[in-house]
């Protein structure tokens, strides 16, 4: 499945493509409209007109409204027409899914590094079950790169220092290229590599039978992140509960953050990632600067940290054991579980209201 023998159009082979499609093609279509409108006016107008010509120059005229109005009207309603279209696109596009399968990817010159949750590892390679909504977290080890999956219709910045994510639902099984569309130096060219879209059926095969060779001792990510946790012994400061020598770390992904600046963060990645290389930048409230900085952590290491750390009593998750101390879940009773859950997780020491917590 090679479409550089067709280099005109990718396949299409992911739930938005055909509405991309569509909208490149009315706006390409536009485009040549207006191009062709003006320029054949330009050329009969200047051969018409020529000097020399018999052409009636009698009675020029200076000013029409109704024209004015016709030529300012008209594409200002098509390009407002458009923008609307595209914007809802865009915003239903990154607007993601949460229950999509997560690929983590990191994107070094001059490959991509994946991996699966379950742990398995891929390099310039991803295999996927067709159907099924994905969502990849991505950071880059060195320079911006952009991971870029044409057939998908689907591209995202992959920056350092900061996770971006893109998500896809792939519709069709074969085999479809993966790009780099940032020039990120010597060998950007070379930054290319292919997703694998197969039956789900055969995803769980491919999974079984290079599962093992490509998954490290660790397994999943999340152990892995455990490891890392015991290895950097993290947990002889954060333990189940807050206490003197550090804050639980249980639950708090997606929650907010009283800093002792004052100022309220939403825990996310992001957070999580600048918490652990840097973490005098955005100290706890009713702690001090007594966390070491791991900035000498590899970005996959910080990446299996953040997904063992959400696996911490984050609802819905996996939760490797109960949060001493913490009050019983009103699971079966409370339909409106936002402020509960807050408040299970609201730390003892910190003073968050409920205003801060919104
Ligand atoms: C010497 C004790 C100590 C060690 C070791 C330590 N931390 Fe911390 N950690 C703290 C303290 C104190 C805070 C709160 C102050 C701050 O935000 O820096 C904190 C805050 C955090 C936060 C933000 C938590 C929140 O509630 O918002 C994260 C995430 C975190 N640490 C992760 C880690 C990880 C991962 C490791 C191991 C790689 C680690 N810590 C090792 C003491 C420690
Ligand atoms: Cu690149």
């Amino acid at each position: 499945m090679n479409f550089w023998n067709n280099p005109l159009w990718p396949e299409a082979a992911s739930k938005d493509a055909a509405a991309h499609d569509k909208l490149f093609f009315t706006i390409t279509g536009l485009s040549v409209f207006f191009t062709v409108l003006v320029c054949v006016l330009v050329t009969v107008l200047a051969v018409k007109y020529r000097r020399g010509t018999k052409a009636d120059r009698t009675n020029p005229i200076d000013h029409s409204t109704k024209l004015e109005v016709l030529w300012t009207g008209v594409p200002l309603i098509l390009a407002l027409g458009t923008f609307v279209w595209s914007a809802r696109l865009f915003v239903e596009n990154r607007d993601m899914d949460r229950d999509a399968m997560d690929v983590f990817v990191v994107g070094k010159q001059w490959m991509w590094h994946l991996q699966h949750m379950d742990g398995t590892r891929e390099n310039n390679e991803l295999h996927l079950p067709v159907g099924q909504p994905v969502k990849m977290t991505m950071i880059s080890q060195d320079v911006i790169h952009a991971m870029y999956l044409p057939a998908f219709r689907a591209q995202y910045h992959v920056v350092p220092g900061r996770y971006t994510e893109l998500q896809f639902t792939p519709t069709k099984p074969g085999s479809y290229r993966m790009l780099c569309a940032m020039h990120c130096g010597t060998h950007h060219s070379e930054m290319v590599g292919w997703v694998h879209v197969m039956e789900a059926d055969e995803f769980a095969e491919w999974k079984e039978a290079n599962g093992d060779k490509n998954r490290p001792k660790a397994g999943s990510v999340i152990e892995a992140g455990k490891m890392v946790f015991e290895d950097k012994n993290c947990g002889s400061c954060h333990t189940g509960e807050n206490n003197v020598k550090g804050p639980s770390l249980y639950g708090i992904m997606g929650e907010q953050r009283s800093l002792a600046n004052g100022q309220t963060v939403a825990v996310d990645n992001d957070y999580l990632r600048l918490s652990i290389i840097d973490p005098t930048s955005q100290i706890v409230e009713g702690y001090d600067k007594t966390m070491p900085s791991y900035s000498s952590l590899t970005e996959e290491d910080i990446l299996a940290l953040n997904a063992y750390v959400k696996s911490l009593g984050n609802a819905g998750d996996l939760v490797p054991f109960e949060r001493p101390g913490a009050p019983v879940p009103p699971t079966a009773t409370a339909p409106d579980s936002s402020t509960d859950t807050a408040n299970r997780t609201a730390s003892p020491s910190t003073t968050q209201t409920e205003d801060e917590i919104q």
